[in-house]
C-alpha cells in the first residue's frame, strides 16, 4: 500500500527482457473480482503444501484450477492427483486481457496455478524445467502482499535482478526468459485489505 493505491493509475508497460513484460496495476481494476473467483477455486480445490523432489514440504501453499500442470518440479513427488475445478471465466478473460496487451493476441491459457505466501515464506531460486511449448507465454498475476521478485539468467550463477511486485502487478514471460531462474524472497509480514495477511500469485498457462 502506498499513497497511490487509492487514485486511479495508468497501468505501466515495461519489457522487462525480449517478450516479458511487466505491467505494474493491471489487475487493480479488478481486483475485488478476480480476488473473489480465486476464493471460490480455492473453496473447491483446497490450498495443500506441494512436496518437492527431495519429499521436504515447500513453504508455499498451492492450488489451482483448470487443467493440471504438465510435470513440473513441485508436482513430482505429489502423492495422488487432485481434481482441479474449471476455470472461472473472470480469470480466463483477465489472463486474455493481460496476454494481448503483452502482444500475444492469440494465448489460450487453459491451467492456473495459484501460490500462497504467508509472512517469512519464499520461493527459493529455480527454474520452471519441463515447459513443454516455449511458444506460449505465461501470465502471471500478483495479488495481496507485496513481495521482492527475483529473476536471474539461465545460469544460476548469472546476476540476479530484484523486482518489487506488488498488489495488482501482472507480468507476461514470454519466449527465452521462460528459462530464467526466479524465486521470491522471503514475504515481510503486513495486512492487505483484500487479501489479509497473503500474497497471492496466479499464473496462468497453456499446457494443452
Ligand atoms: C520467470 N512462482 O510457481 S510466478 C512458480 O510469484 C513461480 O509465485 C512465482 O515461480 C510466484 O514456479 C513467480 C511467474 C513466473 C512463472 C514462471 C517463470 C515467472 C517466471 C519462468 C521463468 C521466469
Ligand atoms: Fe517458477
Amino acid at each position: 500500500m502506498n499513497l497511490f493505491s487509492q487514485i486511479a493509475v495508468e497501468p505501466t508497460h515495461e519489457t522487462i527482457y525480449p517478450g516479458s513484460v511487466l505491467m505494474r496495476g493491471l489487475a487493480l481494476e479488478r481486483d475485488a473480482e478476480l480476488f473473489a473467483a480465486l476464493e471460490q477455486v480455492l473453496e473447491a480445490a483446497p490450498l495443500h503444501h506441494a512436496t518437492t523432489p527431495t519429499g521436504l514440504p515447500m513453504q508455499v501453499m498451492v492450488s489451482g484450477c483448470g487443467a493440471r500442470r504438465p510435470d513440473s518440479h513441485r508436482w513430482s513427488a505429489e502423492p495422488a492427483p487432485r481434481t482441479k475445478p474449471p476455470m472461472p471465466t473472470v480469470l480466463y478473460e483477465f489472463a486474455v486481457e493481460c496476454a494481448v496487451r503483452a502482444d500475444f493476441p492469440r494465448f489460450q491459457p487453459d491451467a492456473c496455478h495459484v501460490n500462497r505466501y504467508q509472512a517469512g515464506t519464499k520461493l527459493g531460486l529455480h527454474q520452471d524445467r519441463h515447459e513443454c511449448n516455449l511458444n506460449e507465454p505465461i501470465v502471471s498475476v500478483s495479488l495481496g502482499l507485496e513481495c521482492v521478485f527475483q529473476l536471474g539468467g539461465v545460469q544460476r550463477t548469472d546476476p540476479i535482478r530484484r523486482i518489487l511486485l506488488e498488489h495488482g502487478d501482472v507480468i507476461v514471460w514470454g519466449g527465452p526468459s521462460r528459462l530464467r531462474y526466479h524465486g521470491v524472497l522471503p514475504v515481510k509480514p503486513g495486512s492487505h485489505p483484500l487479501t489479509g495477511p497473503y500474497r497471492y500469485n496466479m499464473t496462468f498457462r497453456k499446457v494443452n
